[in-house]
């Protein structure tokens, strides 16, 4: 018989419009261009570069191949465990090709990944399933995470730096969180967009004054 074609997605999620996403490029950009240059940042830039004294162009450092979304589902065409569950749920179904507004309230910036936290509403988080917090967290850091709200991973994946996947996005703000949680903040430095914040192993945390607001679709994503 013939092979029959994935009837899943890779992952579904929200996804910017293209006006949006060019806003929050250049938000978000600006941010980078300033935190390079900040005497707090210059002190940790060890752990961006293995080179003493080297200077890192943070905008030249994370690159983001994928269009601006935030992930609900990764399904991986069904091998991900509770795809197919999440692809038949009748509040998936209802809400694909909808517009629904996201709202970024943190930046997160390390080694990894450059990321915007999201926060999610109480209808948002209808589409966020169960446990996926949790996927693939080492296990040092679940008990952690599982004290933290549902939907606390929710983001979206500015870039990342060189041979490191998206996934890791999440991943790097759940360890922020946790993190601030037990009352590890260090270092605080005020910036005109909000209070960052260092968290040790170059972690760095911009809690926004004001949240910048997006207009996305919820869709699947399937390259
Ligand atoms: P992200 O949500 O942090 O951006 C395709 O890989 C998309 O699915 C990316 O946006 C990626 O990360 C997201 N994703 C979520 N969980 C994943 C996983 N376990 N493996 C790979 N990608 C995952």
């Amino acid at each position: 018989p013939e092979e029959k074609k994935p009837e899943l997605p890779l992952f579904y999620g929200w996804f910017l419009l293209k006006e949006e996403e060019e806003r929050i490029k250049c938000a978000t950009m600006d941010f980078l261009k300033t935190l390079d240059t900040l005497e707090a940042f210059k002190e940790h830039i060890s752990e961006f570069t293995s080179e003493a004294n080297k200077e890192v162009d943070l905008e030249q450092y994370f690159q983001n191949p994928l269009p601006l979304h935030c992930t609900t589902k990764f399904c991986d065409y069904g091998k991900a465990e509770g795809a197919k569950e999440y692809a038949e749920l009748q509040v998936v179904k209802e809400a694909t090709g909808k517009s629904e507004e996201l709202s970024v309230t943190a930046l997160i910036v390390t080694p990894r990944t450059f990321g915007a936290r999201v926060a999610l509403t109480e209808t948002q988080l209808n589409l966020w399933p169960e446990g996926e917090d949790k996927v693939g967290v080492a296990p040092t850091l679940l008990p952690g995470v599982e004290s933290l709200p549902a939907g606390s991973r929710a983001h979206v994946t500015l870039g990342c730096s060189a041979g490191v996947e998206a996934v890791q996005t999440g991943l790097d703000l759940l360890e922020i969180l946790v993190l601030q949680k037990e009352g590890k903040e260090g270092t605080q430095v005020e910036m005109d967009m909000g209070t960052l914040s260092y968290l040790s192993e170059g972690r760095w945390y911009l809690a926004l004054r004001e949240a910048i607001t997006a207009d996305t679709t919820f869709s699947s994503f399937s390259e």
